[in-house]
C-alpha cells in the first residue's frame, strides 16, 4: 500500500490536505484533512448581533457574500422580519450574491481547475500577437512559473490550438472576475466585504444610472459565459470523456436553495427560489429538506466529543487539538445521519429532477450532446458542467432582476433587537449549502454557529465511520500513473473546496492566540 499525500491540494482558498492509500493502481482509502482552525464562532460571542454580517463575511474572500446573506437571513429570522423584506431589498440581495457567484465560478474553472487539463507550456512556442499570451510567454521565458507549477506531467489531451486558446481565456477570465466584483461594488460600495448587506434589507438605493451600469456589465459577462466559459468546459469534456465516470461520490445531494423570488414565506427552505431546496439520492428520487435533520459529528475532528451529533442551533465549538483518532479541523455535517454532497451539482440535479423547465433546458442539450443520462452528472465533469450552466442561469436571471428594481421605493425594514431570540439562515453559496444559527441573550450573541459548504464536502469520517463526500469520491478510483495521480487532483478540485473558511485566530497584533501541534 502506497500513501499519496497532496498538501495543500487547493490552488488558493486555504489548506486542504488529501491522503490516498493506493494499492494495485486503485485508491483503497482516503482522508480529507482541514489543516487550519477557523474559530469565527468564538469571535462572535458576546457581540452585537448586527456585527454578524460584517464579521462572518471575513470567513472567506472568495465567497464573502453568501456569509453576508446567510447571516442577515439568520438575523431577519431572529428579529421577526423574515417575511417583511421589501422587494428592492430582496432583489438587491440577489444581485449582490449573484455577482459573487459569477466571480467564484469563473475563478474556479479557469484559475483553480483548468490547468489540470490545459497544457500552459504550449504557450512557450506562441508567435502571435495576443498580448495576454505574449505576457505568459515572457513569464515562461523568465522561468516565472509560479501560478502554473507544481503540476503533474503527462495526461494533457487538448490540441495545441485549444491549449493556447484556453490559456488566453485564463487571462481574460481575470478581467471578467474584476467586472463581477464591479457589479457587487455598484450596489455594495466595495468588494469583497461590503457594508451594504444588513439585517432588514440593504443600505443602498437603486438609481437608474447604477441599474444601467449593472446591466451593461452583466451583459458583457453573459457574452463571456456563453461564448467562452461554457464552450471551454465542453471542450474539456470532449477531450476527457472518461471523467464522466470518475469521482461519482456519495450519490446523495443536498441543496438549501438560493435567490429568493418571493420574500413572503418566513420558512427559507419552503421559499420560492431561483434554485429551490431539496435532496436527491442515487436513484434520482427527490426529497424535502428539514432543518432539524441537520447534525454535526466530531469523533474524527479536533473538537471535544461533548459536541458530537448536535443540531447546529445547539452546536458548540470546543477545540481539542491532538485528540485521539481525529485528523481534521473540519466537523462532519450529516443530514438525517447520512452523507450528502453540496454545491452546483446538487442544486442543478435537485431542480432538474424536480422538473424545473429552465434547468432542464440548460442540462438536457448537454446530456444529449454526450449521449448521456442524468447519472453521468454524478462525476468530475458533471460538477464542472453543472457549475458552468448554473453560472449562465444566474447571470441571465440577474439581467432580468436588475430591471425589476424600483428607484424611490424602500430598501429597508425597521426592527428592534430582541432581548432573547434565536434565528437560522439557510441559503446556498457558490460551493453549496450554508447555514448560520444564532442565539441572542441580553441583546448579545450568546452562540453563533456556521456550517459551511466545504464542511459538508471535505468532512472527515463521522461517528458511524462513514467517510465524507470527497473521501468517498476518491475511494475505488483507478490511478493510471502513481507518479502523476491526475485522477486525485481532478476529483478533489471538481468539488471546488474552500478551506479559507478555516483561518487562524489572530490577535490585532497578528500573533496567534494559541498554537496547536497537529500530528
Ligand atoms: Ni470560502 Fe464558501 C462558498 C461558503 S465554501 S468559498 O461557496 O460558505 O465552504
Ligand atoms: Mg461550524
Amino acid at each position: 500500500m502506497r500513501k499519496i499525500t497532496i498538501d495543500p491540494i487547493t490552488r488558493i482558498e486555504g489548506h486542504l490536505k488529501v491522503e490516498a492509500m493506493v494499492e494495485d493502481g486503485e485508491v483503497k482509502d482516503a482522508r480529507s484533512t482541514g489543516t487550519l482552525f477557523r474559530g469565527f464562532e468564538l469571535i462572535l460571542r458576546g457581540r452585537d448581533p448586527r456585527d454578524a454580517s460584517q464579521l462572518t463575511q471575513r470567513i472567506c474572500g472568495v465567497c464573502p457574500q453568501v456569509h453576508a446573506t446567510a447571516s442577515i437571513l439568520c438575523l431577519d429570522s431572529a428579529f421577526g422580519i423574515a417575511d417583511k423584506i421589501t422587494d428592492n431589498g430582496r432583489i438587491m440581495r440577489n444581485l449582490l450574491l449573484g455577482a459573487n457567484y459569477i466571480q467564484s465560478h469563473v475563478l474556479h474553472f479557469y484559475h483553480l481547475a483548468a490547468l489540470d487539463y490545459v497544457d500552459v507550456t504550449k504557450v512557450a512556442d506562441y508567435d502571435g500577437d495576443n498580448p495576454a499570451l505574449k505576457s505568459i510567454k515572457s513569464f515562461i521565458a523568465r522561468g516565472e512559473l509560479g501560478p502554473f507549477v507544481p503540476r503533474y506531467e503527462g495526461d494533457y489531451r487538448l490540441s495545441d490550438e485549444a491549449d493556447t486558446a484556453a490559456t488566453a481565456h485564463y487571462v481574460e477570465a481575470l478581467d471578467i472576475r474584476r467586472k463581477a466584483h464591479e457589479l457587487a461594488a455598484l450596489f455594495g460600495g466595495k468588494m469583497p466585504h461590503n457594508c451594504a448587506t444588513v439585517a432588514g434589507g440593504v443600505t443602498e438605493h437603486p438609481t437608474v444610472d447604477k441599474m444601467t451600469s449593472f446591466l451593461w456589465r452583466v451583459n458583457e459577462i453573459r457574452d463571456f459565459i456563453d461564448g467562452v466559459y461554457i464552450p471551454d468546459v465542453l471542450a474539456v469534456a470532449e477531450a476527457y470523456p472518461d471523467y464522466f465516470e470518475i469521482g461519482s461520490g456519495c450519490g446523495s445531494l443536498l441543496a438549501y436553495g438560493v435567490f429568493d423570488l418571493d420574500g413572503a414565506n418566513p420558512d427559507y427552505l419552503g421559499r420560492a427560489r431561483l434554485l429551490n431546496s431539496g435532496t436527491v439520492s442515487t436513484d434520482l428520487t427527490l426529497g424535502q429538506v428539514e432543518a432539524n435533520k441537520i447534525t454535526e459529528y466530531v469523533k474524527h475532528s479536533w473538537y471535544e466529543d461533548s459536541g458530537t451529533g448536535r443540531y447546529p442551533g445547539e452546536g458548540e465549538t470546543a477545540p481539542q487539538p491532538g485528540k485521539d483518532g481525529a485528523y481534521s479541523w473540519i466537523k462532519s455535517p450529516r443530514y438525517d445521519g447520512k452523507v450528502y454532497e453540496v454545491g452546483p451539482l446538487a442544486r442543478m440535479v435537485v431542480n432538474y429532477v424536480a422538473g424545473d423547465a429552465a434547468v432542464k433546458g440548460l442540462v438536457d442539450p448537454v446530456l444529449s450532446h454526450f449521449d448521456a443520462g442524468p447519472e453521468a452528472l454524478f462525476s468530475v465533469l458533471g460538477r464542472h458542467a453543472a457549475r458552468a450552466l448554473e453560472c449562465k442561469y444566474v447571470a441571465d436571471s440577474m439581467a432580468d432582476w436588475v430591471l425589476q428594481l424600483k428607484p424611490g421605493e424602500p430598501v429597508y425594514t425597521e426592527y428592534t433587537i430582541p432581548e432573547q431570540a434565536s434565528g437560522m439562515g439557510l441559503v446556498c453559496g457558490p460551493r453549496g449549502a450554508l447555514g448560520h444559527w444564532i442565539q441572542i441573550e441580553d441583546h448579545k450573541i450568546a452562540n453563533y454557529q456556521c456550517v459551511v459548504p466545504t464542511t459538508w464536502n471535505a468532512s472527515p469520517r463521522d461517528d458511524q465511520g462513514q467517510p465524507g463526500p470527497i473521501e468517498q469520491a476518491l475511494i475505488g478510483t483507478r490511478i493510471k500513473d502513481e507518479e502523476n495521480p491526475f485522477e486525485i487532483v481532478r476529483i478533489v478540485r471538481s468539488f471546488d473546496p474552500c478551506l479559507a473558511c478555516a483561518v487562524h485566530v489572530i490577535t490585532p497584533k497578528g500573533r496567534d492566540l494559541a498554537r496547536f501541534r497537529i500530528s
